[in-house]
């Protein structure tokens, strides 16, 4: 008997915003987004799966447009011509009970099947095997939905192997994933499930080994913020009839690379950072210089500057600078040394809850660059 085979990806976010980068970047990043799910269709061809779970925002629906729709739409028509089911989990970000859900009836081809109501339902894929799924709903967002779950659902013979999906925040790390639908290690075992499909946590991640039993996290397929270092996969989940034998293999997707550079100005040289960057120098890459330490009059960088010197060697370069001015500043020039107590005095005369650290420092930087003739902005 063939093996069945499923390709488990969760939380693409087709058509994110990517506020954070300028407008031109932002477009070409959304139809990166979008390549990424082109890609995983194409892995799931290749793999000759029996489905594609998608375990939660698919969408991410603040601004999807209707090109995408009809484009996801045709990618999951075009999977259907070949044979394998599309499975869709609704999550948090793309709920089906919000208002102008992208999950209204009527728009997805047959052989897609969309997770739908207020509880676990169960969709067969082939003659060995069941996937349980349920929509996050904001109702739900505090419950442990997976509790107590084969009691409420016995195994049947007739299931086949058991798969469950779920988009939500898994507690069994020392770092808990947040509170929506929270799913406790005691849960995973209560599904008596041979792989539990999550969705909603933004990088892979296995979290088999608290219960013993196969549940991972595939993460995004795009890098969608910085906190999306780890490369990108999608995950094939192989199901031996028999055996009993559940094996995950991580298929890379690739995207942009990332790099991110920590640098402190009032320890080192500028020239240090630009040489640097000069070697890492990647045109497809997204970066970001983080400045940090203190600072003061001689060492200050002008972000904007930096940022623009280096615009060619990047997709994207951001600098973001939480350097401080340092409390006793060194070999300063009388003129900035009475510049910053004259606006220390002025700080310490407001109200308390007129404190801003990071105004009063921006206020320290533009002032010091200032007295150098410099504009900051
Ligand atoms: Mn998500």
């Amino acid at each position: 008997m063939r093996d069945i085979r499923i390709l488990h990806t969760a939380d693409v976010h087709l058509d994110c915003l990517f506020s954070e980068l300028p407008y031109d970047r932002r477009v070409v990043r959304r139809q990166e987004v979008f390549g990424g799910l082109r890609r995983v269709t194409g892995l799931a061809r290749e793999h000759r799966v029996d489905a594609l779970l998608i375990v939660g925002d698919l969408f991410d629906p603040q601004q999807l447009s209707r090109e995408t729709l009809a484009q996801t739409v045709a990618l999951f028509r075009a999977l259907a011509d070949n044979g394998i089911l599309t499975l869709i989990v609704p999550g948090n970000h793309d709920a089906a009970d919000s208002a102008g859900s992208p999950y209204a009836d009527g728009i997805f081809p047959p052989r897609v099947h969309v997770f739908r109501g207020q509880d676990f339902t169960a969709c067969r894929v082939g003659e060995g095997l069941t996937v349980w799924g349920m929509p996050f709903t904001a109702a739900a967002r505090r419950q442990r939905s997976l509790r107590g779950f084969a009691e409420r659902f016995p195994p049947d013979p007739k299931e086949g192997f058991r798969v469950v999906a779920h988009h939500g925040a898994f507690t069994g790390f020392s770092v808990p994933e947040g509170d929506y639908a929270p799913v406790t290690p005691e849960d995973l075992l209560d599904t008596r499930a041979h792989y539990v499909a999550l969705g909603h946590h933004h990088n892979p991640r296995d979290c088999s080994a608290p219960a013993g039993i196969p549940a991972w996290y595939p993460g995004t397929l795009t890098r969608l913020d910085w906190t999306n270092l780890p490369d990108r996969q999608a995950l094939l989940v192989r199901f031996r009839p028999g055996a009993g034998v559940v094996e995950v293999q991580p298929l890379p997707v690739d995207d942009r690379p990332m790099l991110l550079v920590e640098f402190s100005p009032g320890e080192r040289p500028l020239d240090e950072l630009f040489s640097y960057l000069e070697t890492v120098a990647d045109p497809r890459a997204l970066a970001r210089v983080v400045l940090e330490g203190p600072v003061d009059g001689a060492n200050l960088v002008n972000s904007r500057r930096l940022e623009e010197a280096m615009r060619e060697r990047f997709f994207h370069l951001r600098v973001v600078d939480r350097t401080r001015v340092a409390d006793s500043p060194r070999a300063m020039s009388t003129i900035a040394s009475l510049f910053l107590a004259r606006l220390q005095q002025h700080l310490d005369g407001l109200p308390e809850e007129a404190h801003d650290r990071e105004l009063a420092d921006l206020a320290r930087k533009h002032g010091l660059a200032a007295l150098r003739g410099e504009d900051l902005r």
